[in-house]
Order: structure tokens, then sequence, then C-alpha cells
């Protein structure tokens, strides 16, 4: 195992991602669609006049319907797909199976108890590796979405571990370039779930045949129904070289999975994962900034999009702020061991005010 070097500070230039469901109608499980249909096609010529240049995919973002497709006809449409991208100047980061929703994951994916269902996921995964290879897309992200448990007795949660890390260790084997990067959550939908902290996903890596293919993707608002502070997950998987991307958005208090926008449930929380972003040089090796957000179910419009042009901007005046930020006189604080100076400090500046 080795740490990093600190490596202060940067002048990278971010790049942003996000993933097309996060252009949506404003459905929520209590009532429908609230904006017109903003078809999947239009959303990939608004990324770059929005300031974004990466896209994250779903294998049926990609290839719609593919159970149904023979892989021929597979490989048809994301070639299509892989020229569209091209012509826009877009990059794919990933391809995430989604396998939440077929009717054989109802009780989880690489952990079903049904083995049939277990097979199940794994042809689809292999279905969106070769998707994200046609892409040239060099990560699948794993969204462990209902692998865990609404009951504990339901399942061997140890034996669910094994099962996760033996498709780790299948994924590794079918493909020897791709790279797995696990985005950890706590719950929903199931209550309890398998991996649910970065500490959980890190452990796999190190457990898996190919440590260095297997990484993490943070989600803010992930890390804080964990209870958890998600500047310091962040640090704790940049220590282990193990932050391939991360999701931001945020989070108010423990309840449904909000994906509110970077920055507004808590700017400080905000300015602290910038920080941890910026002192470790994420972002210099090609990684991306990703936004999972989901725009306000109030908001009128056709293609609402404003969530994610002020997320992004909200990032950008928050790296402005961790570059202005007077380091001289945090660490004569830090040597004083005056943390309410420091913390008043931090708010100031934060607030613009001397
Ligand atoms: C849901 C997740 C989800 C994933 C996406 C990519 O809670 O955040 O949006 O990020 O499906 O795997
Ligand atoms: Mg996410």
């Amino acid at each position: 195992m080795c740490f990093t070097a600190v490596n202060m500070s940067q002048d990278t230039t971010y790049r942003f991602s996000f993933g097309p469901w996060n252009i949506s109608e404003g459905a929520d499980p209590f009532g429908p669609e609230v904006r017109p249909l903003f078809p999947h096609e239009s959303k990939f010529a608004l990324y770059r006049p929005l300031g974004f240049e990466g896209v994250q995919f779903h294998d049926d973002d990609v290839v719609p319907e593919l159970e149904t497709l023979t892989p021929d006809q597979i490989l048809k449409k994301t070639s299509e797909v892989r020229t569209m991208l091209e012509n826009q100047g877009l990059t794919p980061e990933f391809v995430a199976p989604r396998l939440w929703f077929p009717a054989q994951t109802v009780d989880g994916a690489y952990t079903s108890n049904s083995a049939i269902d277990r097979a199940y996921a794994w042809d689809r995964t292999q279905k969106c590796i070769d998707v994200a290879r046609a892409l040239n897309c060099k990560a699948i992200v794993l969204w462990l979405a209902r692998e865990g448990s609404y009951i504990r007795e339901s399942k061997n949660a140890r034996v669910a571990y094994q099962r996760l890390l033996e498709t780790i260790n299948q994924i590794l084997q079918y493909d020897s370039d791709i790279e797995i990067w696990i985005e950890p959550k706590p719950n929903e939908p199931t209550d309890q779930a398998y991996v649910p902290t970065i500490g959980h996903a890190v452990a796999m890596a190190y457990a898996s045949n190919d440590p260095k293919r297997v990484k993490g993707l943070i989600e803010t608002a992930h890390a804080l129904l964990a209870g958890l502070d998600a500047s310091d997950e962040m640090a704790f998987a940049l220590a282990h070289n193990k932050l391939a991307s991360v999701h931001l958005n945020d989070q108010n208090g423990l309840k449904y999975d909000q994906d509110k926008n970077f920055g507004g449930a808590n700017l400080r929380g905000a300015f602290n994962q910038v920080r941890v972003l910026e002192e470790a040089g994420f972002g210099s090796k090609g990684e991306f900034v990703g936004l999972d957000v989901k725009a306000m179910r109030t908001q009128k419009g056709h293609g609402v999009t404003a969530h994610l042009t002020n997320s992004r901007s909200l990032f950008l005046h928050l790296v402005d702020k961790v570059r202005s930020w007077d380091r001289q006189a945090e660490a004569q604080m830090i040597e004083a061991r005056d943390y309410e100076a420091l913390e008043l400090a931090i708010l100031k500046h934060l607030m613009g005010v001397k």
C-alpha cells in the first residue's frame, strides 16, 4: 500500500461531466413529469455550450433496449453514438450497467439469492463492458443499487460480499484494460446496502486480483447519507490513489437521496470538498469533475439545465476561494493551535468579508 505525497495546489483547468439522466422532466415517487419530454438524443448537443465535455452513461443510455438486440446490433448502435460524441467533441467518461430496473434484479443483481438472476446480472455486465470498449471508454461504474437487503435475514451478507468480489474479479478477467469504479451508497433503494462507504470500496479493490484497476466514485449525498463528511471520504480515497471520479451534489440531512445543487445545503462542506480535490491535484490526470444533480420539480422549462450550470459555476467560485485562501495565515493559526481564529477566518473568507 502506498500513500501519495502531498501535492499542494495546482493550476488544473477542471473538466466537467454529467449523465443524461440529470436533465429530467421532474417525476418523483409522488407525481408524474411536470415538464415536456426533452429527448435523450437532444441532450448531447447541450453539453459543450453548457461547459461540459464528459458524458456519463448507463449502458442503455448508449443502446436503448440493449437486451432485445443482437451483439451486432449493439455494436452498430454504439458506433453511431461514438461518432456522435466525436462530432460533438465529447468524451465518454464511464458506462454503468443499469442493474436496478430489470425484473431479474428485484432482489439484487450480483448478490441476488437466485442463481438465474445472478447469471442475468453477469450477462448484462458483459454487455455493458462491450459497449464501454466499443465507445473507447476506459471505465465502468458499479453503483450497487440493489445489492443489499430490506430485512437482514433475507441474505447472507458474508456470502454477498464474496459474490461481489467474485464479480469484480470476473470483470477484471473479462477485459484486461477496463477499470471498475465503485460508487458507494449506504441505502436507497435498499434499506441496508452492501459497500456503503468508500472504505468498503477500497477494501474490495485491495482484495481483488488487480487492485490498481479498481477505484471509487464518491457522491457527496451518498457520503452524507452514511453520516460521513464527503471531503474526508474523498481524502481517504485520494490518499490511496483511488479517487477516479466524483458525483458532486448536496444533501440536507438524513432523508431520501436529494441530489441538490452542489453547495446548496452546506457551502462550507462544498468548499472543503473543493479544497481537498485541489490540494491533491485531482483532475490533473484527466479525471472529470462529475455532477449528479437533480433539477427542482418546481422549475419551468424544456430541457432544464440551470442546476447543472449553477453547480458548475459554484464549483469554480469555490476553486477561486481555495486558491485565494491565505495559506500563510492558515499555517500560523494552526501552529498557534488557534482553531477559533481559523474557523472565523474561513467563514469570513467564504462570505467575502475582511
Ligand atoms: C443514485 C446514483 C446514480 C448513479 C448513476 C451512475 O443514487 O447516484 O445516479 O450515480 O446511476 O451509476
Ligand atoms: Mg451518483
